[in-house]
């Protein structure tokens, strides 16, 4: 049986002499894959071997002939060209082609990607031929003819990522590396091919340490010198997460909910990653200032969650109301301008508000605290106003994110914090309970003409 076949065709043959080194050299050696490199002037028929020409429609630099190219595809898919590979060789051979074509117009190659070929590959009829172009690229017709030529399974044009090379050359040798590591025999482990980053769970690598354990005075992770071996997996898996969240949250897109346990759920919220209510990935969720910018986002959003804390009869002419007398973007430039309101916004990934809070200080609080009875002389007193998360985030730790963060800035300002909330409203109670509020009287509170019972909740955020 064959092995796995791919060709490379170039202008500069000499680029790819790094296939006879290192894994690739020693698998084309022990025919476990058949490399072959070729170069594209030899199937150029001038006495200048040209290959390229002057673009139509002006514009600099020179663009490479269709017809060439499509001569130089034929022929070594035919294995008619001669040229040299590890096993020598112009016999025909049947397999279908898949033609890979390096531009930084194609799709990012993906581990999914080299995978797949790896695969293909793998089966005895198909092989692959990657064609890199130089100059300003190649002629675009020549994509779709070879999509319709006899003998073609696919034609593939990718890009290694958003940046420019001078030609294909590196690319190729990049799409090689990943396939051929995972064609079969060639990796002597292959559980270290399971355990990569993007090879199943979309994760990125944990950070590995070697002797000296101490290097420096820099010392390795100390539960890597544990010998606790249930220790150093939790650990890695910990750092795999962390690291993925902090460098690459655009995996977390492709984070199976159902892959995750009770322990990568609380390591991810600590990273501020929630799971929203429709098994999608919220976060990492931050929280920073509000500012003048953010003014018709925060009545937008004040606008959109002060109705989900009403309590059930409250009619939408008294919600109106209450919007338009208290969180107008009018308000909310108020509030920002005001040195003793603090206005903390909750952003997930793409920046976007999902949340706020709203700390008064000083006299711009209320007085309800007061009316308990509860407040003491001499300690410093911060209201917590206002703390409301769009729908899509209640229930999923999001609110934890902006409350914690706003104790932290609460701390700085006052003593202890305080609150209302609506005496009916058992979740919200809860969940203030669980960030360390207790309830210590009660007020009312009016929206629209209509007057509601509220507990009044305090916490110390003092050390
Ligand atoms: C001419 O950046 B690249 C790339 C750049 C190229 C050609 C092919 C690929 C051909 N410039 O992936």
């Amino acid at each position: 049986m064959s092995a796995p076949r791919l060709d490379v065709i170039t202008i500069f043959p000499d680029y790819l002499a790094p296939l006879d080194l290192s894994l690739i050299g020693k698998a084309r050696e022990s025919g476990l894959v058949d490399v072959r490199v070729h170069d594209l002037r030899a199937v150029a028929t001038d006495r200048h071997r040209t290959v390229d020409d002057s673009p139509f429609g002006g514009g600099a630099g020179m663009v490479m002939r269709p017809d060439v190219w499509s001569r130089a595809i034929e022929a070594t898919a035919a294995g008619s060209d001669g040229s040299a590979g590890s096993h020598g060789g112009a016999e025909p051979d049947p397999r279908e082609v898949v033609v890979l074509v390096p531009t930084p117009s194609g799709a990012p190659l993906t581990q999914a990607t080299a995978q797949r070929l790896a695969d293909e590959l793998a089966a005895p009829d198909v092989r692959a031929v990657v064609a890199c172009g130089r100059y300003e690229g190649i002629d675009a017709r020549l994509v779709p003819a070879l999509r319709e030529h006899d003998g073609v399974r696919r034609v593939e044009e990718f890009s290694l990522g958003d940046f420019v090379l001078n030609g294909g050359e590196v690319a190729a040798l990049a799409l090689l590396e990943a396939v051929v590591r995972l064609l079969p025999g060639v990796l002597g482990n292959p559980d270290s091919i399971v355990e990569e980053s993007f090879s199943d769970a979309a994760v990125l690598e944990y950070p590995v340490y070697t002797r000296p354990a101490d290097w420096d005075g820099r010392a390795v992770p100390p539960v890597l010198l544990s010998g606790d071996h249930g220790a150093v997996a939790r650990w890695r898996r910990a750092q795999s997460l962390t690291r993925t969240v902090e460098r690459r949250p655009d995996l977390l897109d492709l984070l199976a909910v159902a892959d995750l346990d009770r322990r990568d759920l609380d390591v991810l919220a600590d990273a501020g990653v929630v799971v929203a209510r429709d098994g999608a990935l919220l976060g990492p969720l931050r929280v920073r200032e509000a500012g003048e910018a953010d003014v018709l986002a925060l009545a937008d959003l004040a606008a959109t969650t002060f109705p989900l804390a009403c309590p059930d009869p409250t009619t939408l002419a008294d919600v109106r109301r209450h919007v338009a007398a208290h969180l107008s973007p009018a308000h909310w430039r108020e509030h920002l301008a005001d040195p003793d309101h603090h206005v903390l916004l909750l952003v997930d990934r793409s920046g976007l508000a999902v949340g706020y809070s709203l700390l008064l200080t000083g006299e711009a609080q209320g007085s309800d605290l007061a009316g308990t009875g509860i407040a003491v002389e001499g300690t410093r007193y911060a209201e917590l106003s206002k703390l409301y998360l769009l729908a899509r985030c209640h229930g999923t730790g999001a609110a934890g994110v902006l409350m914690a963060a706003t104790l932290e800035r609460a701390a700085t300002l006052a003593d202890a914090v305080w609150l209302g909330t609506n005496a009916g409203n058992a979740a919200a109670r809860r969940s203030y309970e669980r960030s360390g509020f207790a309830v210590v009287g009660e007020r009312t509170f009016r929206v629209g003409d209509v007057d509601h019972l509220d507990v009044v909740m305090l916490r110390s955020v003092a050390d």
